[in-house]
């Protein structure tokens, strides 16, 4: 798909002037496109025909009073043409609607393809209202000016040319007084084209801004519930409306002055032609059929010199368009089958990190600080520290979501950017930390991205490893329950188990489990955990918890500290030393004793709440 779409020009318009990129843009539809001009080309010159031949009417049948056979004749070319002018109207229409309806079908789905394949420092750095926006309103533009501007060029053209040259072999200088303003209107429409497309872009902008708000506002919908934010987030989104308020005022102020001013211009253009017509034709100059015919061809030449204006107005906004939609498409991708080291099977899953740093683009200093350690195929490394130390960083250089900045990463001896991201990403899964539901059934969650076909004993049996199957049948509709907007909301111990199931299914040969289970009750912890821990074996697996009892089995514990590993080892050495390890587990074991206590006495909950300010210190 998206090499048949590159094809089509959408990349290679970046580098060129934007008509010259809105002309291959066409690429594909010129052949529709040509026929549109032409048809309104040819139904312009039936028009013009009808003009002469109404001379020919007046002046040699009438003046001649020839009422013989050709009148009848006359008549019946007056019905032909006008249907003609109809039946290639009608034709145009239908093909410039192929051709702007088709750049843009392809343009949507190219766009959408390629905002999922941009990087995530992209993705991290630009806001989704902007992508929005520029997927859809700027798209429609571009597809306003395909249906509407770019025939309607070629129809203006077209009219002009005909109607003038019709009008010349009627009388030179009735032709030529009759496109004196043309030049003022021309300067006067580049002038105001100027002036549109600054207004146009300042108004796309805020509108961009806008959705940001209200997406930001309807997806964070319950915290602003919670903290009684309503009044303060309306008046935010009034701000930003008012914004957008001026700037669309200002625009249609720009339109409203440009239309009357030219449409004075073009009055006055078609009275004095018209006026300098009747005088020749008074004074003998010209005949009255030639009056009568200049009249018609003197209207359908203002026409075009009217819509002129009219359309490099216009246009500003699909340029406008034009240019923010190709600064999307000149993003680079994420390329997602680089690097040089074409790996053959699956991999084995020795990971070292040599001194491996890491900084965020747009943070200011490291997240990573000389990260070094091993993980043997099959082996267990646990990640522990405090939020923000670092952890969910470290595993995201895995997957090559971010590059780290310096030091060396190998998986199998081999150097990480060697790899093909795609082929990575199929040896790795991963249980985020804030795991993401597509609003569809559970059963297309749980089998998404396996890549497979997977039959329903299958899903079946990931979703009772992770502890899910008996949840999702108290649903009504069990499996084919739906997930999000549309369906049930799951609680986040639920769509932890989701990701899980998910990730089981998909059988990577690297595991990430970041904080899976953080969501989870202790005693549904406990079945996971099993589960995974059988999941777990000939797998190399990376597991971030905070629980002790989560970690203690791994072979390798890393203690981090704001992106320093400060602690190393298995649960026995790390236990043997003083340390953070030590002091978290001294505080999680009381807390699990007093707890123990507390419910055998059935004490007051305010005494536990001194226990859990505890917890939340060695969290924070
Ligand atoms: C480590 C910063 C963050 C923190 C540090 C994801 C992300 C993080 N950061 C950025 O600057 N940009 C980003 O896109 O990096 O963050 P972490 O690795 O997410 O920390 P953690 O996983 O150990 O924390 P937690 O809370 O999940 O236990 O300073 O600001
Ligand atoms: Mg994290």
């Amino acid at each position: 798909m998206s090499t048949s779409i590159t094809k089509f020009g959408f990349k290679t318009a970046v580098s060129d002037k934007r008509l010259v990129g809105l002309w291959r843009m066409l690429a594909g539809f010129r052949l529709a496109y040509l026929g549109a001009v032409l048809g309104v080309g040819i139904a312009a010159a039936l028009g013009s025909g009808n003009s002469l031949l109404l001379r020919y009417f007046v002046d040699d049948v009438l003046g001649q009073e020839r009422f013989d056979r050709t009148l009848p004749l006359v008549g019946l070319s007056f019905v032909a043409l006008a249907l003609g002018q109809g039946a290639f109207s009608f034709l145009s229409g239908k093909l410039s609607a192929r051709t702007a309806e088709g750049i843009t079908r392809r343009l949507r789905n190219y766009l959408y393809d390629h905002i999922q394949r941009l990087s995530f420092t992209y993705h991290d750095q630009t806001q989704t209202g902007e992508l929005i926006q520029r997927t859809t309103s700027d798209v429609d533009a571009l597809r306003r000016f395909f249906a509407d501007q770019a025939i309607g060029a070629g129809r203006i053209i077209l009219l002009f040319v005909i109607n003038f040259a019709a009008l010349m072999s009627l009388n030179t200088r009735l032709a030529l007084l009759s496109v004196m303003v043309v030049p003022l209107i021309v300067v006067m429409s580049l002038f105001f084209f100027r002036k549109v497309s600054k207004a146009y872009e300042a108004f796309q902008e805020q509108e961009a801004k806008l959705s940001t708000t209200l997406q930001e506002n309807l997806t964070g919908v319950r915290v602003v519930k919670a903290f009684a934010r309503q009044s303060y987030e309306r008046d935010k989104f009034e701000q930003d409306n008012w914004e957008q308020f001026q700037r669309g005022r200002w625009l249609l102020t720009l339109h409203s002055m440009f239309w009357p001013s030219s449409d004075i211009l073009c009055g006055g253009q078609m009275l004095g032609a018209l006026v300098a017509g009747a005088l020749m034709a008074i004074n003998g100059t010209i005949t009255v059929g030639t009056y009568l015919a200049s009249t018609g061809l003197i209207i359908w030449l203002i026409w075009p010199i009217r819509n002129l204006g009219r359309l490099i107005v216009q246009m500003s906004t699909g340029m406008v368009s034009y240019k923010r939609v190709v600064e999307l498409i000149k993003e680079e991708r994420e390329p997602l089958d680089e690097g040089t080291y074409r790996p053959s099977g699956n991999v084995r899953g020795e990971i070292v990190f040599r001194d491996v740093c890491f900084e965020y683009d747009n943070g200011d200093s490291a997240v990573l600080k000389d990260i070094s350690f091993r993980c043997e195929p099959g082996q267990a490394v646990a990640l522990l520290g405090s939020t923000g130390s670092g952890k969910t960083s470290l595993v995201n250089l895995l997957p090559r979501f971010y590059e780290y900045t310096s030091g060396s990463l190998t998986l199998d001896g081999v150097e990480l950017k060697e790899y093909p991201r795609h082929f990575l990403r199929q040896q790795i899964g991963i249980v985020e930390q804030e795991p993401f539901l597509f609003s569809r059934t559970i059963r297309e969650n749980i089998t998404y991205g396996v890549g497979r076909e997977v039959s329903d004993e299958e899903a079946e049996a990931a979703a009772r490893a992770a502890a899910l199957h008996d949840v999702i049948t108290s649903f009504p509709d069990g499996y084919d329950t739906l997930v999000g907007e549309k369906g049930v909301t799951l609680s986040g111990g639920q769509k932890q188990r989701v990701a899980i199931a998910r990730t089981l299914l998909k059988d990577p040969r690297i595991l990430i489990l970041d904080d899976a289970t953080s969501s989870v009750d202790t005693e549904t912890e406990g079945e996971i955990r099993q589960a995974l821990q059988h999941l777990m074996q000939g797998r190399s697996t990376f597991i971030i918890a905070h629980r002790i009892q989560s970690v203690m089995n791994a072979d390798l514990i890393l203690v981090l500290d704001q992106g320093w590993i400060v602690q190393r080892g298995t649960h026995d050495e790390l236990m043997a030393q003083e340390g953070i390890y030590r002091q978290i587990y001294d505080v999680q074991a009381r807390i699990e004793d007093e707890l123990e206590r507390e419910i055998g006495q059935t004490s007051e909950v305010s005494e536990t709440s001194e226990v859990w300010e505890e917890v939340a210190c060695v969290a924070l």
